[in-house]
């Protein structure tokens, strides 16, 4: 799989990034608490070497919880800061605001220590495409401030978004690396829909994805849509079958097939499935 995909605004959004990160107190990164691993990007922590780092494991109601609570055990071990949450939900974004909230008192009384006129905290709120970052602003504002939307890439320009007198967040549009040498970090984020899917053709994805839902989650798939077949590409035509998903002369549409498995797994119609357990990567 030789995945190579880097839109031009993602190259001008990196600089400008850069840019702007010498304006920034703290750097929270939103990963996909389903792939902690493959969802987190390289630059990030080098970029945001002496600054204050929140790690977000967001869409955690998608997540197996039992591997999102290692995960976060894990991260903390490593001494990060990380918290699961659903970026939906005021509530759950409230449990980030503490956090700000607790480095914002930490910055004004050090400001007031050295005499220095207090500012607001800024905060840079970054992570790959789709990952949830506009959903999580607007929570944590109270209002949709930033565009959201089920598709990579929605996010095209640095936007600042005043939060109160003493917080300012950016949201930034998703970036990823030039090109994945990691050929499983590319597939898990193809099948999650963080890169666009025209990437892979989508059968050969879909056929990855069951196997790897069937190492790790056997049965899940049988007991969703009914299937009797074990090997992954019957399984796709018979899945096509049972969808009535046929093409002229009752060839099962395998195509079709892919896109339903794929649809009802990243909205998480397949239950809570994480690709990625803690043990099986670095950080
Ligand atoms: N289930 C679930 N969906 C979420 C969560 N957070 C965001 N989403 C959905 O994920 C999609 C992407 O959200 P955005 O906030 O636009 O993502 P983004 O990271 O800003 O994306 P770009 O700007 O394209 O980089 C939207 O359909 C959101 O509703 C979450 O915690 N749980
Ligand atoms: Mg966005």
């Amino acid at each position: 799989m030789n995945l190579q995909w880097y839109p031009g605004h993602m190259t001008k959004a990196r600089r400008a990034m850069e840019e702007s990160l010498k304006l920034v107190d703290v750097i929270v990164e939103i990963r996909d608490a389903r792939l902690p691993y493959a969802s987190a990007n390289p630059d990030l922590k080098k970029l945001g070497q002496g600054k204050k780092r929140l790690l977000v494991l967001n869409k955690a109601d998608l997540a197996d919880p039992a591997v999102t609570a290692a995960w976060e055990a894990f991260f903390r071990a490593g001494g990060v800061e990380a918290l699961s949450v659903d970026s939906r939900s005021k509530n759950q974004a409230e449990r980030l605001r503490k956090q700000l909230d607790l480095w914002a008192a930490e910055k004004s009384e050090k400001d007031a220590k050295r005499g220095i006129k207090n500012r607001p905290i800024r905060v840079m709120v970054a992570g790959i495409p789709n990952v949830g970052k506009s959903t999580m602003i607007n929570s944590l504002a109270g209002r949709a401030s930033t565009k959201t939307g089920d598709k990579p890439g929605v996010t095209k320009g640095l936007q600042w978004i005043r939060l109160s007198r003493s917080m300012e967040l950016m949201d930034t549009p998703g970036i990823l690396w030039p090109k994945f040498e990691d050929e499983t970090v590319g597939l898990h984020l193809a099948l999650m829909g963080a890169i666009s899917q025209d990437v892979l053709p989508l059968e050969e994805l879909a056929v990855r994805g069951i196997r790897l839902l069937e190492e790790t989650y056997p049965g899940v798939l049988a007991e969703k849509y009914g299937l009797s077949r074990t090997e992954a590409y019957e399984m796709l035509q018979e899945l096509a079958e049972k969808q009535g998903f046929l093409k002229k002369g009752s060839v099962p549409d395998t195509e079709a097939a892919a896109r339903r498995l794929l649809n009802d797994w990243q909205a998480g119609r397949l239950g809570r499935i994480s690709l990625e357990k803690p043990e099986e990567s670095e950080e």
